[in-house]
């Protein structure tokens, strides 16, 4: 390729895929030289808004016509495992939009393919890569409250997400396949692999098809307990659509991440509280501003990957544990008992 720059393609051009085109304009190593959607004019759109060279409204023919470092799949989850797939028979590295996949047996078939071609996946699971939430994550590294013992992740909102995500409405599954999946990654990411999952669901808004209140408990090998809990059902006083709160107890001290990205770590010595508000990028629109510095970190992360030959810290492997937590939480909620992820 043209000196020692990236070239990538996108497929899907719909609404969440606008973030991370900005996200590669900001990457300046980086080229998106084609854009697919098989929706003709959404690519055409999607093509001339970011200056992309070639338009494709099939994803193989694409494959086949262009030279790629990598392709970027921002399609629903119905299309991820043909079109991770088609990658890795093209010997394309691909990032994959979370949820990874619709179950765990078509994500296992999809890494297989990718360990078989040699080439590298990263699903975008983006949460755990806001910097309130990597701030979080550091203050619990640093050791200063001792050893942690409880967790909560909370995601409690009324906001009108069907608006732009229509899809969202007519899922059997809903929250935690889409919203729960980011919360309970980010469990993982503070506390380490899971034992047990023990989760109650609701469906409060009678519009909608799937579950729209989810509550989860997580046994933790590390020995934490946590709550992962997700609500588009709770109207507040004041809406923090789309902030991830956290709460961690540990032998020696507290860390809080709370609404308005304050985040407070107490301990022995005192309490010292920060505001961690994510960048405003030139392009963001409040309130999507700390999903969509996310999504630049994350693909920075890929890049530095791709560069350093090294695995992304959200690979396709890694994310299989991440599914397996949303599969033992329908399973637990369908079946009133704790659910061992690692028998699914
Ligand atoms: P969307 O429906 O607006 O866009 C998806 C696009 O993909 C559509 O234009 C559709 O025509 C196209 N498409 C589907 N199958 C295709 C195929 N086989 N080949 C080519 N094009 C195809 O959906 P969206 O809201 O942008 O969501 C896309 C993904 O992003 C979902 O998996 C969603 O969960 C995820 N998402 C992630 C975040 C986040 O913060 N990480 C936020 C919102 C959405
Ligand atoms: O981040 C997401 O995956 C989105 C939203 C925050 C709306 O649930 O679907």
């Amino acid at each position: 390729n043209a000196g020692n720059r990236l070239q990538g393609a996108l497929i899907g051009c719909g609404f969440f895929a606008v973030n991370q085109m900005h996200g590669w304009a900001d990457i300046a190593d980086v080229d998106i030289v084609a854009v697919c959607d098989r929706d003709a004019g959404r690519a055409k759109a999607m093509a001339e808004r970011f200056a992309v060279a070639r338009v494709y409204d099939d994803a193989a023919a694409m494959m086949r016509a262009e030279t790629l470092d990598f392709v970027d799949i921002a399609t629903t989850p119905p299309s991820h495992r043909a079109l991770v797939e088609l990658a890795a028979a093209h010997r394309i590295p691909a990032i994959c939009q979370k949820p990874f996949a619709p179950r765990l047996d078509d994500a296992r078939a999809m890494v297989a393919a990718t360990q078989q071609a040699g080439t590298r996946l990263m699903v975008h699971e983006n949460f755990r890569w806001q910097s309130a939430i990597r701030a979080a994550a550091a203050a619990l590294q640093s050791g200063s409250i001792g050893r942690p013992f409880f967790g909560r992740v909370s995601f409690r909102s009324a906001f009108d997400v069907y608006a732009a995500q229509p899809y969202l409405a007519t899922g059997e599954r809903f929250i935690i396949e889409d919203l729960g999946i980011h919360a309970l990654d980010v469990a993982r990411y503070l506390f380490g692999d899971v034992s047990g999952v023990t989760a109650r669901i609701a469906r409060v808004n009678p519009a909608i098809r799937g579950e729209d209140v989810a509550t989860m408990m997580l046994d933790h090998a590390s020995g934490v307990t946590s709550i992962v809990d997700c609500s588009y059902a709770t109207r507040l006083a004041e809406e923090h659509f789309p902030q991830t709160l956290i709460e961690i107890d540990g032998a020696d001290g507290t860390i809080r991440l709370d609404a308005g990205y304050r985040l407070t770590v107490t301990t022995p010595g005192g309490s010292r509280a920060e505001d961690v508000s994510p960048t405003l990028l030139p392009w963001a629109e409040r309130p999507w501003h700390n999903i969509q510095e996310s999504v630049l970190a994350i693909q920075r992360h890929w890049v530095d990957c791709l560069r350093a030959d090294t695995q992304p810290e959200t690979s396709g492997a890694d994310n299989l544990k991440t599914l397996a937590l949303v599969e033992a939480a329908y399973l637990s909620a369908a079946e009133g008992r704790s659910i061992d992820p690692d028998t699914l």
